[in-house]
């Protein structure tokens, strides 16, 4: 695994973060070092789906980067004739994705396109995975891209929602801010690439609040929405269609 050196010197000026090729080169250790729990909620969103994928039925994977879920789902998913929709918008990341997971052999076929989620049809679904994608999506479209979300799944479907979180300007924000950046010190990155990370991430990842986001799957028609995992200001949320009466 190449080590994430990209933020580890002094940058003149720091440009807003980009999925290109220098970072598809250095993607798993920099995600594995940033997201407290990120193994977990890969490892998890595949028994997810392990329950509810359903025969016959798509399994989207959606800003899936170099395809860590689909991997998780084609390791745990036992329905009969399923396949998965991986889709990302980098060139860079689908290409390294595309190679990665024909490394992998499995019954489930995958396919990889290049595509903004803004712009997709979503159907017959029955696992729909946003693994930390949503957030680079701009705040004003994320209704309508969870409304195409929660159309395209069958009843029954869920949809599994995974974000770096707010809780507003308060205290306790502050306080699980720190404790994330400490989180990145143990990991070994520096004052320096946590500082420079931040300020070219900033622009790009304007963060929602969990009761916010909570409401939104609720009001789109999301019968349960909940969180099933947090670790810090990082959480993952499960929402579920409800089936036909
Ligand atoms: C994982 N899910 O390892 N359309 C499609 N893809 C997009 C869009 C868009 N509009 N905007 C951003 N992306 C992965 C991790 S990373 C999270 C997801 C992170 C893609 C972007 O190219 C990148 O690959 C991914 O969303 C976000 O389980 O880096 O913090």
């Amino acid at each position: 695994m190449n080590k994430d050196l990209i933020y580890s010197k002094p940058h003149d000026k720091v440009a807003d973060f980009k999925f290109d090729q220098d970072v598809v080169a250095v993607f798993p250790d920099m995600i594995q070092r940033s997201v407290p729990g990120y193994s977990t909620i890969v490892d998890n969103i595949g028994l997810l789906a392990q329950q509810f994928a359903q025969d016959n039925s798509t399994i989207y994977d959606l800003g899936c980067s170099l395809g860590a879920a689909s991997l998780s789902v084609r390791k745990y998913v036992k329905a009969n004739n399923v396949k998965i929709e991986a889709i990302d918008n980098s060139p860079d990341m689908v290409s390294r994705c595309k190679s990665h997971l024909a490394a992998f052999k499995s019954e489930i076929p995958v396919n990889v396109a290049q595509a903004d989620i803004t712009q997709i049809n979503i159907s017959d679904a029955s696992v729909v995975i946003l693994n930390f994608t949503l957030q680079f999506i701009p705040p004003e479209q994320r209704y309508a891209v969870l409304k195409n979300i929660f159309d395209g799944l069958l009843p029954g479907g869920i949809l599994i929602l995974s974000e770096k979180v707010s809780l507003g300007h308060s205290t306790a924000d502050e306080s699980l801010i720190e404790l994330h950046h400490e989180f990145k010190r143990r990991n070994g990155y520096s004052e320096l690439e946590i500082s420079q990370k931040r300020t070219a991430i900033e622009n790009i990842m304007k963060l929602e609040s969990l009761p916010f986001h909570l409401n939104r799957l609720k009001d789109i028609g999301f019968t349960e929405a909940l969180t099933w995992f947090q670790c810090f200001n990082f959480a993952s949320m499960l929402a579920i269609k409800p089936k036909l009466d």
